[in-house]
């Protein structure tokens, strides 16, 4: 899993990074400041992973992870973000847009008037340019070749007529064939797209950007960057009493880490023996095999069946084999659909 930081110069990608991940990489008050790739993997808590370990008493305990990256843009007033400077988010599951939403007559805003409603426009736009140059470039060589009734060309005009119109296509847009016709070309505006807040101490208005988000189906996430970066630097047991001083409840990172999860709609299940104990994420609605996979690719392709229990049944009955004597592990085939929570042992022949 992972999810890349894109947003204007200065806006705080940096430090909503810090923020994130509890690092501190050099943040600029100036444009042309620093300019390096960030890049953390930070783990998921998971209070089920613990409470599996204390009962397997593995020699590893794995949480899911997510790479964070912190991409240095290159920006130009006219022509916004430069296609080039993004072709290291194409890989990323997600993008994180980061707003500017703090005053601050000292840091210069690239666009003049600090505007998070304007700036997210142009960040679409950028996202929407990029993709718009990849498509256009596929589409006369298909049509070069003859290929106009391929597949794929119908598919990229699809896409091509929704750039047009100025809106990002979505997560939703293509269905799940059609994304894999396609998937080579890793197009940003079909990502799942999480907008940042970046707020400082004083209140500014936030409505027209909220409208614009929840049109495209967004929810908006607010982040007080720089002191949330200055309290995720502090030992976790101070944590909680600055940020309670603020009224947030949680470190950014965990209510971050939710929002992912809802916005590419991940769910966890879980793998336990001896050797570890680990959780794994997948989309919802995936399938036994498709879990199996992400193992594995060989326990997906040699499956057989899952055996399947809840992660609180499993603690509660005290191991698998007890589990098994109570009848509470299920015998699945490969099309079962995986909840959130359950413990899975694969059986596979390769
Ligand atoms: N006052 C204030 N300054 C901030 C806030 N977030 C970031 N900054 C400052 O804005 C400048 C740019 O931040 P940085 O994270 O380097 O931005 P980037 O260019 O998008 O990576 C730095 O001087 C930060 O200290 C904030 O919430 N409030
Ligand atoms: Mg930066």
């Amino acid at each position: 899993m992972e999810t890349g930081i894109i947003g204007l110069p200065l806006s705080g990608k940096t430090t909503i990074f810090n923020a994130l991940t509890g690092l501190s990489a050099e943040t600029s008050s100036y444009s042309g400041g620093k300019k390096q790739l960030n890049i953390s993997e930070v783990t998921v808590p998971d209070e089920r992973v613990d409470k599996l370990t204390e009962l397997f008493k593995p020699k590893k305990k794995i949480y899911a992870t997510l790479l964070v990256k912190d991409i240095p843009v290159a920006f130009d007033t006219q022509r916004g973000i430069l296609p080039s400077s993004l072709g290291e988010i194409r890989n990323s599951d997600t993008i994180t847009i980061v707003l500017r939403a703090f005053e601050d007559r000292s840091i210069p805003h690239p666009l003049g008037e600090v505007n998070p409603a304007r700036d997210f426009d142009k960040i679409i736009e950028s996202l929407i340019f990029s993709d718009y140059e990849v498509v256009e470039k596929r589409l006369s060589r298909l049509q070069r070749e003859g290929k106009k009734n391929d597949r794929e060309y119908h598919i990229l005009e699809k896409i091509r007529n929704k750039l047009e119109s100025g809106e990002v296509a979505g997560p939703d847009f293509l269905n799940d064939d059609e994304l894999k016709v396609i998937s080579g070309f890793r197009f940003l505006t079909i990502k799942p797209l999480l907008v940042v807040a970046n707020l400082g101490e004083d209140k500014i208005e936030l409505k027209e950007l909220k409208d614009k988000t929840s049109e495209l189906g967004l929810s908006l996430f607010p982040i007080r960057g720089e002191i949330e970066m200055e309290i995720s630097q502090l030992p976790p047991e101070d944590q909680k009493d600055f940020l309670s001083d603020l009224g947030i409840e949680e470190p950014a990172l965990k209510r971050f880490l939710r929002e992912v999860y809802k916005t590419l709609n991940l769910i966890s299940f879980f793998t336990v023996g001896e050797d570890e104990v680990r959780a794994w994420s997948i989309t919802r609605g995936s399938t036994a095999q498709k879990a199996a996979g992400r193992i594995h690719t060989d326990l997906e392709k040699g499956f057989i069946r899952a055996e399947v229990i809840r992660w609180d049944e499993l603690l509660e009955l005290g191991g698998i084999h007890e589990a098994k004597k109570a009848g509470k592990v299920s015998v699945e085939g490969k099309e079962y659909i995986v909840r959130d929570g359950d413990v899975i042992v694969v059986r596979f022949n390769i």
